[in-house]
C-alpha cells in the first residue's frame, strides 16, 4: 500500500541526511540550504569550499584538473606537459570539448598529449632529468611560443623542484617561455585551487609580455570563456558586429599572444567569475583595468551584458550599434522561445555544475519558463552563492578614461557587506562603477533547495523525491541518472552539442531541452524505487 504524503524543503533536506552518521549529517547539513529561509527564520548561510567527507562519492575534481584542464587547457599554441604518472596526463587530454579555431600560423597542440610517463624509478630517485629531457624534446620538435610544465600529487610528494627546471630551461632556449605550475591534485579541496594557481602563473608568466598596442575602439578582454562546444565563437560572433574588440579571452580559443597582450584592454568582463576572478583583480590593481561582471548565458542576459560594456565606453555610437544588433537577433530567438514555451512552461530543472553554470543556466530555463527547483555548484565559494558587492573602489570618467582610486581595505574591497539597491542607485549615480553581481541564490526561488559538493546518494535521493523533469550535471553522474528514468543533460561538455552561449547558442539550448524533457523514452525506465518503494512522496511547490 502507497502512502502519498507532502513533502516541504525542510523534510527533503531532512530525508538527504537521515542515513548519514551523526557527524557527517550535522557536516553535511551546513552545505544543504533552503533558499531565502521561509517566513519567521533566519537566512542560513550555506558553507562552500570544505574539503569532502572522505567516503562520500563527491562529483568534484582535483586541483591539477583545475590548473592544467580548465585555465591553460584551451590554449593553442603552449605546450602543456603533464609531469607525473601517465594517467593524469591522458585522462586530462581532450576531454572538456573546448574548440580552437588555429588561425594562419596552424599552431595547435592540443590535439597532443604530453607526459613525463613517471615509473616507479623517477618516484625513488627523482624526476627532474625526466623532465628537463621532456622539456627538450617538445622545444626540438615544436619550436613553440611558450611550455608549460603541471606537478601531479607524486611530483609534490618527491619534491621536484619544477620552477628550477622550467627556469633552467628558459635561460638555455633564450626563445621560448618556460614557466610551471604546483598544481598537485591534492592541494586544495577541488578544482578551485587550481584555478587560482593557474591564475598567479599566468599572471606572473605571461601577461604584459607583449607591449605593441592593439587596434580597436573599445578594447576589452573577456575573462572566464573557455570556448565549450564553440561559446566563444558565438560571444565574438557578437561583440565583432556590435564593434567590440575582443583583445583576450581567458583561456577559449586563446594563444599565448593573447595573454602577452591583455593589458591593452580597457575593460575586463568576467564571465565565470569562479575561475578566474583572480586574474581580473590582478589586471585591476597593476594595469588600472576595471571589470565588470558579464553573462552570455540565456538570450536576456546576452543583451543585457552587450549593454552593460556599451554603458560602460558610455559611446552613444556604441549604445545605437549594440541596440541594432539586439534588435537583428531577438526576434529570431523569441520565436523559438515561443514556440517551446508551449510543452516546456511549468516543467523542472536541478542544476549541479562547477562554479558558475548551475547558475547562469537558471536563466536559460527561465526563458523556456522552467524552475530550478534544486541546485549547486561542485566547487563555488561563498561568494558564487550569495553575490558580490565589489566597489566602489573606483570612478571611471567615461571620457577621459581616468580612474580615481577611493582608499578600502583590501578585506572591505573583497567581501564588502551587501548595500541596498537607493545607495547603489546614489554611488552609481555619483560615477562609481559597480562589479557587483548576484550570486546564485538571489537568482533561485524562496524554498529552493541549494546544495553544496552534491553528491551520489544524495542526487540519487534528490530525483527520486522531486523527480525533475531533467537533471543537469557531468559525465560521473550522466547514466545513474538516467537509470532512475530521468532526462540527463550534460552542462560541462553540453553532451556534444552547442554552442549554447549567445542568441544562437539560446536557440540550440531551448531546441534541445524541449526534445530532452518532451522524450516519452524515459518513462519506460523502471528506477528502483518504482519497483521496491521506501516511500512513495511527491513535492508540491509552494
Ligand atoms: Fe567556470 Fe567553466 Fe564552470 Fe569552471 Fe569546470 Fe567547465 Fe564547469 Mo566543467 S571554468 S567554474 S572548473 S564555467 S570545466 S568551462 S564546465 S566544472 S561550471
Ligand atoms: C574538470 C573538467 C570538467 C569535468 C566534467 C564532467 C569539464 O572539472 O576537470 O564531470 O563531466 O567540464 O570537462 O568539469
Amino acid at each position: 500500500t502507497k502512502k502519498l504524503v507532502q513533502l516541504s524543503p525542510a523534510d527533503i533536506k531532512e530525508e538527504l541526511l537521515k542515513k548519514y552518521p551523526p557527524k557527517v549529517a550535522r557536516k553535511r547539513a551546513k552545505q544543504i540550504m533552503i533558499n531565502e529561509a521561509l517566513e519567521n527564520e533566519t537566512p542560513t548561510e550555506i558553507v562552500a569550499n570544505v574539503r569532502t567527507i572522505p567516503g562520500i562519492i563527491t562529483m568534484r575534481g582535483c586541483t591539477y584538473a583545475g590548473c592544467k584542464g580548465v585555465i591553460l587547457g584551451p590554449t593553442r599554441d603552449i605546450v602543456n606537459i603533464t609531469h607525473g604518472p601517465i594517467g593524469c596526463g591522458f585522462y586530462s587530454w581532450l576531454t572538456r570539448r573546448n574548440q580552437t579555431e588555429p588561425g594562419p600560423d596552424g599552431e595547435n597542440y592540443m590535439p597532443y598529449c604530453f607526459s613525463t610517463d613517471m615509473q616507479d624509478q623517477d618516484i625513488i630517485f627523482g624526476g627532474e632529468k625526466k623532465l628537463e629531457a621532456a622539456i627538450q624534446e617538445a622545444y626540438d620538435l615544436f619550436h613553440p611560443k611558450g611550455i608549460a610544465v603541471f606537478a601531479t600529487c607524486p611530483v609534490g610528494l618527491i619534491g621536484d623542484d619544477i620552477h628550477a627546471v622550467a627556469r633552467k630551461m628558459k635561460a638555455k632556449f633564450g626563445d621560448c617561455n618556460v614557466f610551471a605550475f604546483s598544481c598537485e591534485g591534492y592541494k586544495g579541496v577541488s578544482q578551485s585551487a587550481g584555478h587560482h594557481i593557474a591564475n598567479n602563473q599566468v599572471f606572473t608568466h605571461l601577461v604584459g609580455e607583449n607591449d605593441t598596442p592593439k587596434e580597436g575602439k573599445y578594447k576589452i578582454n573577456l575573462l572566464g570563456e573557455y570556448n565549450i562546444g564553440g561559446d566563444g565563437f558565438e560571444i565574438d560572433r557578437l561583440l565583432t558586429l556590435c564593434g567590440i574588440t575582443n583583445i583576450a579571452t581567458f583561456s577559449g580559443n586563446s594563444t599565448y599572444d593573447q595573454f602577452a597582450s591583455a593589458q591593452h584592454a580597457d575593460l575586463n568582463t568576467v564571465m565565470c567569475h569562479r575561475s578566474i576572478n583572480y586574474v581580473a583583480d590582478m589586471l585591476e590593481a597593476k594595469y588600472g583595468i576595471p571589470w565588470i561582471k558579464v553573462n552570455f548565458i540565456g538570450a536576456e542576459a546576452t543583451a543585457k551584458s552587450l549593454r552593460k560594456i556599451a554603458q560602460y565606453f558610455g559611446d552613444k555610437a556604441l549604445m545605437d550599434r549594440v541596440e541594432e544588433v539586439i534588435a537583428e537577433e531577438m526576434p529570431k530567438v523569441k520565436a523559438v522561445a515561443a514556440d517551446v514555451r508551449t510543452r516546456t512552461t511549468g516543467k523542472t530543472a536541478m542544476l549541479f555544475v562547477g562554479g558558475s553554470r548551475a547558475h547562469h543556466y537558471s536563466e536559460l530555463f527561465a526563458e523556456m519558463g522552467m524552475k530550478t527547483i534544486s541546485a549547486g555548484y561542485e566547487f563555488g565559494h561563498r561568494d558564487d552563492y550569495e553575490g558580490r558587492q565589489v566597489i566602489p573602489d573606483i570612478k571611471v570618467d567615461a571620457d577621459s578614461r581616468n580612474i580615481e582610486e577611493l582608499e578600502v581595505t583590501a578585506d572591505e574591497k573583497l567581501y564588502r557587506p551587501r548595500k541596498s539597491a537607493d545607495e547603489f542607485k546614489a554611488l552609481e549615480e555619483a560615477g562609481y562603477k559597480f562589479k557587483h553581481y548576484d550570486g546564485m541564490n538571489a537568482d533561485m526561488d524562496k524554498g529552493t533547495l541549494v546544495i553544496d559538493d552534491l553528491n551520489q546518494y544524495e542526487a540519487d535521493k534528490l530525483v527520486e523525491i522531486m523527480k525533475p523533469d531533467i537533471f543537469c550535471a557531468g559525465i560521473k553522474e550522466k547514466f545513474s541518472i538516467q537509470k532512475l528514468g530521468i532526462p540527463m543533460k550534460q552542462l560541462h561538455s553540453y553532451d556534444s552539442g552547442g554552442p549554447y552561449a549567445g542568441f544562437k547558442g539560446a536557440i540550440n539550448f531551448y531546441k534541445e531541452i524541449d526534445r530532452l524533457v518532451g522524450s516519452k523514452v524515459w518513462s519506460y525506465m523502471k528506477a528502483p524505487w518504482q519497483t521496491n518503494p521506501e516511500l512513495a512522496a511527491t513535492f508540491v511547490w509552494e
